[in-house]
């Protein structure tokens, strides 16, 4: 501990610049957090040495978003200094809980695709698989998230690299050449064979920054690389002499851009070009880097397959495979055939949506005009492929159509989707549903000609995070239950499943989630000034917010619940108290997402300051959910809402969370909901709702919405108590686009399933009821499901996908 003082006075003295009883505390966050990766350092040394010396097979994670979370826990946790940490800043009369707070999280993410990202580069580095992730450094991540006054979604950004970047290493001397525009001409070479050459009209420099990705307590340390574009001519110096200061920074803003933000608004031609750009940026910047500066130089290219696997993280890295199809044509002069035989066996695609306005079709002439020579290359893909269509299908011009990787319709188009599935070994949908969906239904003419190429794997989240990490109480619950064996292999939680039937460990599972309430509750008093009451039911819902996943459902059942309250139907006392708590972000282009963002607020002012209903019910909602909040929020959790439409959610991965964590599940039979209800069995798990065949059915029969308010008094009354204006101050048009579109439109069968919802709530609340017995399924939930380990879907994507030669 005395080496850990002296080195950390030394980076807070030397590195910082800062006395100690001078210092802020982001002055010692940032000495800390060096302290701690120079233990790191060594591990990260020789892990990148030994796969030198020993090189394997390489998995090369391509992701847009990486949702890491904090990193100064996380790499205390893995490499076992968390407790050296504690002595040594009590020792110095430092607040730790401060410093920690001090790390602003990189939000380079939407949600569940991100997360996801961060779960499995983590889950590899803990298996030692060697793995690169590749990525983009936006410079502002996702968008911080406020509320007006109103109850108003607001966004201001991220400037999460303000404060210090103590985790990255820059490394500007191995920047890559990135290109754009021009065009394409014909030429021939030496030997008089005709080649097309691109002549690009700009470029940008990617420039690497490192990430350390620490296994748990294995002295393996993998990388994620993220680019940042840099222009590559800083400034016009002629322009600036003449004093045209903007001007001659212009090439420079532009180029620089490229990483500026995550997803920028898409709504506008430019957003959606800006857009592509980045694809593009980190695919080409990552491709190159492996090929050009990971391969040993003369590396002959017919074995890259055997040395790489790119796994493309849904269509936004797809460009890829264009890409790499350039490199080998234009500038290592192979002939297509033996290009092709190459490309098509470095890739395998994920896809994470059912809704098929989220697979993307980019215009032709976008494409063509930033990358022309790759538009080419992937209409001569399209020629190869639509042949083999013919071939096997003849006569079938109309599955030649549907199956081409160019769209007509609206606009000429490249569906990224057909693209990644023509070129993918395999194609994964993430839970056994999404993936039978898949076949069956969105890519059903690719599963009839390449049966062998689909297949599934369930999703998975870290148990290190999300358990270890973010709920101390059951962590230390289970070690000194079972030992310590679960952190790195989750099915021992297993051996939980005869406590279930013990009273002193059902108690102590008891007081774990007494405790981790009281701890949200602090926090929420500490950040918020909120108070929360301390033993109500925990009845969480966090998620992107979208429609199909229906957190209006949820108001619906909190104002059926309120409404019977205040109109005397029930008395507050035969009501379960419940404290609801939502979190959730708005696309800021989502006009019907941020109105119901807006009644969610409303809702809460209302009902939380209403006194006829004596504080049974009480509703939250913490502004800018991100993966620091969902770690302060999920251990407390009692009940987990995933009330998604049937057939849209393709995993979830909250879900996962929420149970390992001891929540039960209110759900409907949708994406992994299926697989976690099916391992924890029925008893301990609430389903409702429509199934998809049944969705389907009621679709394709002609669905009527206003006839479910007809028809049902309750809803009818929660869905008028609404529409008066009684949560918006009387105000009936600030809630009018949500009620016309309950009653006319409801895409996602809110109105379909609302009672069958209730009922549910209804068999909730008489569970609850029972403490003891519900905590036995809590406590069942936890020991079912070891599965959903992202541990688990890494060996299944070793298995199903990348291979057994990446492990070692
Ligand atoms: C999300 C799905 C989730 C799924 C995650 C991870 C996107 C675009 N998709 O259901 O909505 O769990 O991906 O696979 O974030």
């Amino acid at each position: 501990m005395d080496a850990f003082i002296q080195e950390f006075l030394e980076e807070l003295n030397f590195g910082q610049g800062a006395p100690l009883d001078r210092s802020t505390v982001n002055h010692q966050y940032l000495a800390l957090a060096r302290t701690v990766r120079q233990y790191l350092m060594a591990d990260w040394l020789e892990t990148a040495a030994r796969r030198r010396a020993r090189p394997t097979k390489m998995v090369g994670y391509l992701s847009a978003e990486y949702l890491l979370g904090r990193q100064l826990v996380n790499a205390t946790l893995n490499s076992g200094l968390a407790e050296i940490v504690e002595q040594a800043t009590a020792a110095l009369g430092l607040d730790l809980a401060e410093i920690r707070a001090q790390e602003v999280e990189p939000g380079l993410g939407n949600g569940g695709l991100g997360r996801l990202a961060a779960c499995f580069i983590d889950s590899l580095a803990t298996m030692n698989v060697s793995c690169i992730g590749y990525g983009i450094r936006y410079e502002y991540g996702i968008f911080r998230q406020v509320f007006t006054p109103d109850g108003r979604q607001s966004e201001a950004p991220d400037s999460w690299l303000a404060l210090g970047a103590p985790w990255e290493f820059p490394n500007p001397d191995r920047a890559v050449l990135v290109e754009f525009g021009g065009h394409v001409e014909g030429y021939s070479d030496e030997s008089g064979r005709r080649r097309r050459r691109w002549v690009p009209s700009w470029n940008v420099l990617g420039i690497p920054h490192n990430y350390m990705v620490p296994g748990y307590r294995n002295g393996v340390a993998n990388t994620l690389r993220l680019w940042g574009a840099e222009a590559t001519r800083a400034f016009d110096l002629d322009i600036f002499n003449s004093g045209d200061y903007a001007e001659a920074v212009r090439a420079q803003t532009f180029a620089e851009n490229i990483s500026k933000v995550l997803y920028p608004e898409d709504s506008t031609p430019q957003g959606r070009e800006l857009r592509l750009q980045q694809q593009y940026f980190f695919v080409a910047c990552s491709i190159k880097d492996y090929v050009q500066g990971t391969l040993p130089e003369g590396f002959d290219l017919a074995k890259l397959p055997d040395q790489i696997i790119f796994q493309l993280n849904d269509t936004h890295p797809v460009i890829a495979i264009p890409e790499l199809m350039r490199l080998l044509l234009d500038e290592h002069d192979m002939e297509w055939e033996d290009a092709w035989a190459i490309a098509s066996r470095c890739f395998a695609y994920t896809c994470h949506t059912l809704l098929p306005e989220a697979l993307e079709v980019w215009p032709t002439e976008l494409v063509g005009r930033l990358l022309p020579r790759h538009l080419e290359i992937i209409y001569q893909i399209n020629e190869q492929f639509l042949a083999q269509v013919r071939e096997r299908f003849p006569g079938d011009e109309l599955r030649v159509r549907r199956m081409s990787i160019i769209g007509e319709f609206p606009e000429k188009g490249v569906r990224m989707a057909h693209l990644a599935t023509v070129a993918a070994t395999k194609v994964n949908g993430v839970a056994e549903l999404h993936s039978q969906l898949l076949r069956d239904k969105v890519l059903s003419d690719f599963a009839a000609m390449w049966p062998e190429k689909f297949t599934n794997v369930t999703n998975g989240v870290t148990p290190r995070r999300f358990i270890r990490m973010s709920n101390p109480s059951l962590s230390n619950l289970l070690t000194e239950t079972i030992g310590d064996g679960w952190i790195r292999d989750l099915d021992q939680l297993a051996q939980l499943e005869p406590l279930a039937d013990d009273a002193a460990f059902r108690e102590r599972f008891r007081q774990a989630k007494r405790s981790n309430k009281e701890r949200l509750a602090h926090i929420s008093e500490r950040q918020l000034g909120i108070q929360l009451p301390p033993h109500h039911l925990v009845d969480l819902m966090v998620k992107r917010l979208h429609e199909y996943k229906r957190q209006l459902l949820k108001v619906l059942h909190i104002v059926t619940t309120y409404e019977g309250m205040i109109s005397g139907a029930v008395s507050p006392a035969d009501v379960t108290p419940r404290l609801a708590i939502f979190g959730a972000k708005a696309a800021p282009g989502y006009y019907m997402a941020k109105e119901i963002i807006y009644l969610i607020n409303r809702v809460a002012m209302v009902i939380n300051n209403d006194p006829r209903i004596d504080g049974r019910l009480m509703v939250v909602f913490p502004p800018n959910y991100n993966v620091t909040v969902a770690q302060a929020i999920i251990p407390a959790a009692d009940l987990s809402e995933q009330i998604s439409l049937a057939g849209k959610e393709a995993s979830g991965t909250g879900n996962m969370k929420l149970t390992l964590n001891g929540a039960l599940t209110i759900g409907t039979d949708d994406g992994a909901n299926v697989e976690i209800r099916k391992l924890v069995g029925d008893d301990n798990f609430f389903l409702f709702g429509m199934t998809e065949p049944e969705v389907a059915a009621l679709q394709a029969q002609g669905y009527v919405p206003s006839a479910y308010y007809e028809s049902n008094p309750a809803l009818k009354r929660a869905i008028d108590l609404i529409a008066s204006g009684h949560f918006t101050e009387g105000n009936r048009e600030a809630v009018g686009s949500i009620v016309g579109d309950l009653l006319y439109n409801d895409r996602f069968l809110v109105m379909a399933d609302y009672q069958s919802y209730i009922d549910a709530q209804a068999r909730v609340d008489a569970a609850y009821a029972d403490q003891d017995a519900w905590a036995r399924s809590a406590i069942l939930n936890v020991a079912r499901c070891g599965f959903f380990s992202s541990d688990r879907a890494m060996r299944d994507y070793i298995d199903r996908i990348w291979g057994a030669e990446v492990r070692r």
